[in-house]
């Protein structure tokens, strides 16, 4: 197995936001940007934490971002060794995939700046950096100003209402409290060499006599305490526990990639946006913690950190496939914000449980109601995605009912998960209204957001029926399993015309006919938000009548899939993220191998290729698209290789792009390893070995 670095050379300002992205590092609890240690919060440096939230004001309540624990200054007299003052001789900035290295290295006339960070995950809560400076030609003397940046980039902040800063040799403590009085504290332990230290609000500076040649090590481990626990135990890091923590990071990395790796022979270009797609899902999972992964991941606080319908409908079917303990943490995450859900459902008048559309720690609704603001004016825009966005509700079971077929761990269902069946039963059902005999679910939002309040939406009513027969096939009360057979069997499902095509909603068809550059064209800036024009049209936002057919692939045959990717196709924007892996999958499955590759690299590339929409509106949506990265990973196997889950096995039914030689992946299916072998041919061979 080989795994390309993510490599760079040069320096654009204009690249700096979008590299922090790009370079990303993270271990699914906390997350830091791919920026430099001479940035700022105007570079949006920031600290992640996934899992801790806050709400500041009126603001959107959103996610936590720390103090940066590793900020470095270099000066030699009155010159600044800062990249955004001075231009570089070169410049080189490098992601090890496979190990989850960040690495820059900054050459000047007179001297070389190197650095390296990563977030392990056999140690929660800790990152680790390493800064070298080298004096290239001639003795230098320097002066370095280096510690915790307490002036953190925050979207909706400040959350920190007290901040304190405790020195102690060459420890910095930072103790904050937030505006929901919760103590957040990061303890920033640093290694380095000097006879005069200072120390002033964070920063320590010293000066520095580096010989021709020589090399200065700096070292920090940061470590965050979310529980206020100002007496925890934290070990006095060594130089040698960088090394040793380093070597165990990489061995760790080296054994998730084991299982997770896939080999797409003779399309290097296919391989690499792949593997990049990969290396987001495996910084992301992380089995010992319940706190879910947001739909920008642990790159900030776009979508206020928020968890969607991404999680479970792109990463968890990643998890459940290739390491089923992250899947069953991610679906812990459902059972334990129950509660929120049968909350929000009591709220608006509905029996059972109503999953928030953004949901964070507590399972409420994270969603404003203005959503999107006029990018002109500034004006907010009524949206509905909170209250009618209920489908979330089904693909939290659908999650968990593929979760079971392919692990056949049915005590996730003691441990919660039929509880959590039940109850979005029961909310489908209240939500759903009685007409001439027929259960409706109308006034809903599909997964095409443009189109809000429509009724009997596809996408929305096939999975509440799906989501209803999935707890009557788990569950034993008679009585209930009744009630829910007579819904099941009577709900109104939108049926396929003449032209086996499924009507997205009530009244598409009536909608004006223009194709998706119509709709551009109308737009006075391509950052417009694209639903005031686009919901007077047939334009969509994303898959949505397609992404049912890719879930419930056993309902629909292959005349099905090719009317509605031939009808929906011309109509869809790809406004999201999220759409373009389904359209791959079902492309592949009718045989449009082309478009099924064209796709797939779509998704695959969304954080590397920068041409991906960072504004709604007036919104910054800027971030990484894990949905994506885990839709790239889905065009593959469900795609290319065709893989269909039954509950009493698997089939593949495959069809390789042209550009790929052969493919081959595993994945663990009832606890034994599956090894597939796909040829150019579509011939295929498996062969299974023990976990
Ligand atoms: O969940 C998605 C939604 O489908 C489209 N807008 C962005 C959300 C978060 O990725």
């Amino acid at each position: 197995m080989k795994i390309d670095k993510l490599e760079k050379t040069g320096f654009d300002k204009n690249n700096i936001i979008n590299y922090g992205n790009m370079f990303l590092v993270g271990n699914g609890h906390l997350g830091y940007r791919g920026t430099y240690e001479e940035y700022t919060k105007e570079q949006m440096v920031s600290l992640n934490v996934v899992g801790l939230y806050d709400k500041y004001k009126k603001s959107w309540r959103e996610s936590i971002n720390m103090p940066n624990p590793f900020k470095v200054l270099v000066k030699c007299l009155d010159e600044s060794f800062s990249i955004l003052e001075n231009e570089p001789v070169y410049n080189y900035q490098s992601l090890d995939l496979e190990h989850a290295l960040f690495y820059r290295k900054t050459e000047y006339k007179e001297l070389t700046i190197e650095s390296e960070r990563f977030i392990p995950f056999i140690d929660q809560n800790l990152i680790l950096f390493k800064y070298t400076i080298t004096a290239n030609d001639k003795d230098l003397s320097l002066n370095i100003k280096l510690g915790t940046d307490t002036d953190i980039y925050e979207i909706n902040g400040p959350h920190f209402r007290t901040k304190k800063l405790l020195h102690r040799g060459k420890k910095i403590e930072f103790r904050g409290r937030t505006n929901e009085l919760r103590r957040v504290s990061e303890i920033n332990q640093y290694i380095f060499n000097a006879k005069e230290i200072e120390y002033d609000n964070g920063m320590f500076s010293f000066n520095l006599e580096l010989k021709e040649n020589g090399k200065y090590d700096i070292y920090c481990f940061s470590t965050i305490i979310e529980n206020g626990d100002l007496d925890i135990d934290i070990p006095k890091y060594l130089v040698s526990s960088y090394k040793r923590i380093k070597n165990a990071h990489f061995k760790d990395l080296e054994n998730k990639w084991k299982i997770a790796h896939i080999e797409l022979k003779g399309d290097e270009h296919a391989q690499f946006a792949l593997n990049y797609s990969i290396y987001h899902m495996l910084i992301l999972g992380n089995e010992r913690f319940e706190t879910s992964i947001p739909a920008r991941g642990v790159s900030g606080q776009v979508y206020k950190g928020a968890i969607f319908w991404d999680t479970e409908i792109f990463m968890v079917p990643f998890f459940t496939l290739t390491n089923p303990k992250v899947a069953r943490s991610l679906l812990k995450y459902r059972i334990n914000t129950l509660k929120g859900a049968l909350a929000k459902a009591k709220e608006y008048g509905y029996d059972g449980a109503f999953y928030a559309w953004e949901s964070q720690d507590t399972g409420l609704e994270a969603c404003s109601k203005y959503n999107i603001t006029d990018r002109k004016t500034g004006k907010p825009i009524r949206t509905y995605f909170n209250e009618k966005q209920i489908h979330i509700s089904a693909d939290i079971v659908y999650a968990f009912d593929k979760y079971v077929q392919v692990t056949s761990d049915h005590s996730i269902l003691d441990d919660g998960g039929l509880d959590v069946m039940k109850e979005v039963a029961k909310f489908f059902i209240s939500y759903s209204k009685l007409d001439k005999g027929k259960y409706h679910i109308n006034d809903c939002i599909g997964p095409d957001e443009y189109h809000e309040r429509v009724d009997d939406e596809a996408f929305t009513t096939y999975l509440a029926k799906y989501a209803v027969d999935t707890c009557i096939k788990y569950m034993d009360d008679i009585d209930l399993k009744n009630k829910f057979k007579e819904f099941s069997e009577n709900i109104y499902l939108p049926k396929l015309n003449d032209y086996n095509i499924i009507e997205q909603f009530k009244g598409y068809y009536k909608k004006e006919d223009v194709k998706v550059e119509d709709v551009r064209l109308r737009l006075s800036d391509e950052n417009d938000y694209w639903g005031a024009e686009a919901s007077k049209t047939r334009v969509i936002k994303q898959a949505d009548v397609i992404a049912l057919l890719v879930l419930l692939n056993n309902q629909f045959n292959k005349d099905v899939f090719k009317a509605n990717f031939d009808f929906y196709y011309p109509y869809t924007e790809h406004g999201s993220s999220l759409s373009s892996s389904m359209y791959s999958i079902i492309a592949s499955l009718v045989g449009y191998s082309d478009i099924a590759y064209d796709m797939f690299i779509k998704s695959a590339t969304i954080d590397l290729d920068g041409k991906k929409k960072e504004w709604a509106g007036g919104i910054y949506i800027g971030g990484t698209h894990p949905a994506s990265n885990a839709g790239s990973y889905l065009s593959v196997v469900f795609g290319f290789a065709g893989l269909i889950l039954k509950d009493d096995g698997y089939t593949l039914n495959p069809n390789l792009p042209d550009k790929i030689e052969s493919l081959k992946f595993k994945f663990i299916f009832n606890n034994k390893i599956q090894n597939i072998c796909i040829n150019r041919d579509n011939t295929y061979v498996i062969t299974e070995e023990d976990l």
